[in-house]
This record gives structure tokens, C-alpha cells and sequence, in this order.
């Protein structure tokens, strides 16, 4: 070896360590900042009729609804029982029907339910000769065997009463109800009926952002446009399915159906328009009136989820699917430290596109990445919640409750 070699060699090998130990250091860091998590799939329960919504007590019991059935409970000790609903419920809604995509929908329990036992469901009823989507409070005993105190706090949230060209009765009821964290108040999501006006019309409550207190009243500060219902939040929507509120700050988060294109993710602001307008414009024709599925302008462009050369102003989505619509429905921010890579990504869950898409944001809300979570088979998802164990629940339409929990690396 030549000897100028040989002299150096320690001090090559010790560049050679520290550059090793950097590199090492370095990526001991990316795994811990970017790991994966490894995800268990349990199913706990199946068999169930359509399961729509999902909600945890303090006490571990897991409340849940069925679209034709109603509401039940699995206690802590596992045992299942009927609560509100058709017969055989503790507490029997003879005005509750279920027609299409309508029934008894999304579940939310008083963010004060230790002590007051609230339970808030979404459902639809018939109330006079009227059907209608109401939303209906209850108190549920500490030994979840009885239903009472039954108060109907929102009574008009509009029904599609008949079929018509687009589909028939029942169709678009939105339906998820979703207590903010950071404001203590009840967010309702409704749908637009296939009802061409509904969504931009500010004296019905259908295609809408609703938010209210435990009594149904407007919230302070929705910030209505003039002369409009004060429960609406946000106007100008298709079909949201889907509620979520950023973790650090309260933001709520919409998910909605498109129509044949472009599911919506949108960040919402009170007062504000989601550029939603199916209405036929001047010298356009479109059956039923409703232009939800081809194009309400005479330059035959398909109606956008967004139409900002009308609305400039309108909720600039944080994302969307692009060319398809893939109902998307259930969305829920994944918290804590269990998530791994995941913490703070919003999770949203589809019907036909049977996945859950993980949405990686920005300070701004607007999606920078996505990635579908690996590994689940192939349903349709209805609803996303975090359980007290800081697992993610999950409805299918296939009639099963799964556990998703991280295992860690
Ligand atoms: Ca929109």
C-alpha cells in the first residue's frame, strides 16, 4: 500500500464513521417524522341493517343507527339493544319511515352527555301529511335501557317527496350531525333533494351547512346572508355526507357528494356559498329542473361544484376527485400519536370508491397529498369515528362496525 495512503487511513475511516453516523441520524429522524402506521382491521359487529352512524359515550358504550331500524346501543359489557326507532325499541317513533337514501341517519351525542344524556339523531318522519327530515333529541338512562324526553329541535329540512327523472324519493338528505369541539355547537349536513333552486335558496334549509344549539336554535355569529334562515351556516352545497373539524383550530370541513364528477372536500366559513346552483339558467332546459347531473348554462359546460365565474366569492374546495364521483361520504380528522405519519390527516371514506382516502393539508386547508389506506377490503364506507381507544370506527353498508387500530412499526 502506498505509505501516503496507509498514513491517512484513520483519518478516512473516522470521515467515513461521522458521515455514517449522520446519515444514520438522519434517517433514524425521517422514520421517526414519516413511519407508516401498520393498521389491525378487527370486525366487532356484523350482520346490522344498513348501519349509518356510530357514537361513543365516556363510558365506552358505542351508540349506533340503522337506516330502517333506528337507534341502538352496544354497552360496555357488549350487549346490543334497540333504543328509538320502529317496534321492538324502547322508545317507538311511530312518524319515523325510511325511504331511499333516507331514514335514520347521523348520530351525535351532547358534548355534555355524562350529565344531561342527550342523544341528537337525523331522521326522516312524517310529520302532519308531510314527510320531512328532523332532527330529534333524546335522553338515554346511565343503564342505556330507556329512551325519553323525545324533542324534535329541527323540523324542516326538506325531503324529496316523489321520484322524478334524477331518482327516486328520498334521494339527497345529506344527514351527518357532528358536534364542533371548539364551539360547543351542532353542525347538520343536508342535501339538495334534486331539487334544482334548494341549494342557493336561503329561506329552506335543503343543500345547506346548519349550525344550532342543543335546543335547534341558530348558532351566534352564522353570519346568514340577509334575510335568510339564521340556522344556515353554509349554503350552495350537493349532498354533504361528511363533517370534520381541524384539530388545532375548529375549522369545519365538508364532504360532498359530486355529481358524476368532482367530489368536494371544502373548508368551510360561516356565511359562506359552496357555488352549488343546479338551478336551470335563462334558455337552458333540464328535466325536473334540475341540472345536477348535465349543465345548467347555455354554453353546455356540466354544472360545477364550484362555480366561481358565478360566484366568485364562493368556499374554494380543498379538494376534489377529478372526473369521477365516487360518493364520497363519512371525513374525520385522525388525532393523536398512535396515527404515526397519519396524525392530523383527514381521513375521507367512500361508497363507490369503497376506500378511505387519507388528505394531507396545508396551513390553508388545501390539500397537498393523498394516500388511501392499504389493505382494507373493497366496501362501501359509511361512516368514520374515533373511538375512546384512539382506534377509527368504521360502518359499512355491508352491515358490519370494524376497528381500525394502529400496531405501530
Ligand atoms: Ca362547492
Amino acid at each position: 500500500m502506498n505509505p501516503k495512503i496507509k498514513r491517512a487511513l484513520p483519518a478516512i475511516a473516522a470521515v467515513l464513521l461521522a458521515a455514517a453516523l449522520i446519515l444514520g441520524a438522519r434517517s433514524q429522524t425521517a422514520a421517526a417524522d414519516g413511519r407508516e402506521p401498520r393498521i389491525n382491521r378487527t370486525l366487532l359487529m356484523s350482520g346490522l341493517s344498513e348501519p349509518w352512524d356510530l357514537a361513543f359515550a365516556p363510558d365506552g358504550a358505542m351508540l349506533f343507527t340503522e337506516k330502517c331500524r333506528g337507534l341502538s346501543v352496544r354497552t360496555p359489557a357488549g350487549s346490543v339493544r334497540r333504543l328509538f326507532g320502529t317496534a321492538g325499541s324502547a322508545l317507538e317513533a311511530a312518524d319515523f319511515f325510511c325511504q331511499g337514501q333516507s331514514g335514520m341517519l347521523g348520530l351525535a351525542l351532547d358534548p355534555a352527555f355524562a350529565e344531561n344524556r342527550y342523544v341528537y339523531v337525523y331522521m326522516a318522519a312524517t310529520i302532519g301529511r308531510s314527510k320531512t327530515n328532523c332532527i330529534v333529541r333524546l335522553a338515554v338512562d346511565k343503564a342505556y335501557t330507556t329512551a325519553s324526553d323525545r324533542k324534535n329541535i329541527v323540523t324542516d329540512i326538506p325531503f324529496k317527496e316523489s321520484l322524478n327523472w334524477w331518482g327516486r324519493a328520498g334521494a339527497h338528505s345529506g344527514g351527518r350531525i357532528r358536534f364542533c369541539p371548539v364551539d360547543g355547537y351542532l353542525y347538520v349536513t343536508t342535501g339538495d333533494n334534486h331539487n334544482g333552486p334548494l341549494p342557493q335558496d336561503l329561506s329552506r334549509l335543503g343543500g345547506k351547512v346548519l349550525r344550532i344549539d342543543r335546543d335547534g336554535k341558530a348558532a351566534a355569529g352564522n353570519n346568514t346572508p340577509p334575510g335568510g334562515d339564521p340556522r344556515i351556516f353554509t349554503y350552495g352545497h350537493r349532498n354533504v355526507q361528511g363533517i370534520a373539524f381541524h384539530p388545532g383550530t375548529g375549522r369545519p370541513f365538508a364532504c360532498e357528494h359530486g355529481p358524476g364528477h368532482s367530489d368536494e372536500v371544502t373548508p368551510l366559513a360561516a356565511g359562506g356559498n359552496g357555488g352549488w346552483d343546479p338551478a336551470p339558467m335563462k334558455g337552458v332546459s333540464c328535466a325536473s329542473d334540475y341540472c345536477g347531473y348535465t349543465s345548467n348554462n347555455p354554453e353546455g359546460v356540466a354544472t360545477s361544484m364550484t362555480d366561481l365565474a358565478r360566484f366568485p366569492d364562493a368556499l374554494k374546495p380543498s379538494w376534489n376527485n377529478g372526473g369521477v364521483s365516487e360518493g364520497m361520504g363519512p371525513c374525520v380528522f385522525l388525532e393523536g400519536p398512535q396515527w404515526q405519519a397519519w396524525e392530523g390527516r383527514l381521513a375521507v371514506g367512500f361508497l363507490r370508491g369503497a376506500r378511505i382516502e387519507l388528505l394531507q393539508l396545508d396551513a390553508a386547508g388545501m390539500t397537498i397529498r393523498t394516500t388511501a389506506v392499504p389493505g382494507l377490503p373493497s366496501q362501501r364506507l359509511r361512516s368514520l369515528v374515533p373511538g375512546p381507544d384512539g382506534a377509527l370506527y368504521v360502518a359499512t353498508d355491508g352491515g358490519e362496525i370494524w376497528r381500525l387500530a394502529s400496531a405501530g412499526r
